[in-house]
């Protein structure tokens, strides 16, 4: 396994604040605008009222309302064990298990798959650090995002051994599991955000943006050091950077009380990813090189190659990982 240059701090670009549309669903309700209850007959400001009140949100309040919006509430760590969540399977028999899913899901080079889904002629790159790996994927992990241990101690401890079956395989968020170097993942280990972020700076905007989603999307509660540490990474995001871990549609898993009897937990919503996985930020996910760097937005550029020399689209003509910058 080699590994790439680190992109290191990408400074931000965009001088302007240009309000990301964030795809999907609302799942925080914003709070009634303070504007609309308090003006009235407020004649000249009428107008200006309404345009605040009309503004859409930047990715980055956004993303602060999701994170507050999680319930606080402190870990309860009796109980663990990486058993009682079983993992890896293979939900559509297709023989591949989740965690070979993932691995086709998010190379950067398509791996042939044989029979019994093994893999070969893949690449990936790692998100948390840079890392590339070559061949069948071996070298990598598929990363719980929000650990197993961490899921237990911020509510899993409740749940029936089908949810936290679900859990452990959730193919329905693009980022519950990730493919990560095997390194990185071991660093990691059970840790919340306030005990690790990645490495690779460039990436903890959309760590933080991926974590909220999946806790939020599982309904599971933060403790305050945790709380504290997202806030702190999400203060510093700007919006072009957030928007490739977009929150999905969310179906709060009720807690079972009983392992016997009907659940009330819920399907989950099954949404496709649409980013493109060889681009930061977020870029749809197009056949071929059917993108360029005229149709992007303002907040899309510039744009990261995440592995040089994996550039489907094209955009990359100086090759130095780095793109649409004009
Ligand atoms: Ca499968
Ligand atoms: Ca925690």
């Amino acid at each position: 396994m080699a590994t790439l240059p680190l992109e290191g701090p990408v400074e931000p670009v965009a001088t302007t604040t240009t309000a990301l549309t964030v795809e999907g669903p609302e799942v925080v309700d914003s709070p009634p605008s303070a504007v609309e209850a308090v003006e009235g007959d407020s004649g000249s400001s009428v107008s200006g009222s309404l345009q605040v009140a009309d503004r859409p949100e930047s990715a980055v309040a956004v993303l602060q309302g999701r994170l507050e919006a999680l319930v606080l509430q402190p870990e309860r760590r009796s109980g663990y064990d990486r058993d009682l969540f079983d993992h890896w399977v293979d939900a559509d028999g297709d023989r591949c298990d989740a965690r070979r899913e993932v691995l086709i899901a998010e190379a950067v080079v398509a791996p042939r798959v044989g029979t019994s889904c093994s893999l070969s002629g893949g690449q990936w790159y790692s998100v948390y650090d840079g890392a590339a790996e070559q061949g069948s994927g071996r070298g990598f992990d598929v990363d719980h995002l929000v650990p197993l241990a961490e899921a237990w101690d911020s509510g899993a401890y409740g749940w029936d051994s089908d949810t936290r079956r679900r859990y452990a395989n959730d193919l329905g968020y693009a980022h519950s599991l990730v493919a990560v170097s095997s390194s990185s993942n071991r660093q990691k280990g059970a840790g919340d955000p306030a005990d690790w972020l990645p490495p690779l700076a460039s990436a903890r905007c959309w760590y933080a943006e991926a974590w909220i989603a999946v806790k939020t999307r599982w309904g599971l509660s933060i403790d305050t050091a945790e709380l504290q540490a997202l806030r702190s990474v999400v203060s510093q995001c700007q919006d072009w950077q957030l928007g490739s871990a977009p929150v999905q549609a969310t179906t709060v898993v009720a807690a079972p009380t009983t392992d016997s009897g009907p659940t009330t937990t819920t399907t989950l919503a099954v949404v496709e990813d649409l980013c493109h996985p060889a681009y930061i930020p977020c870029l749809p996910n197009l056949p071929g090189d059917a993108l360029n760097c005229g149709d992007l937005s303002s907040s899309q550029k510039p744009v990261q190659v995440r592995t040089i020399g994996v550039d489907p689209y094209r955009l990359d003509r100086d090759g130095n990982g780095f793109a649409c910058t004009s």
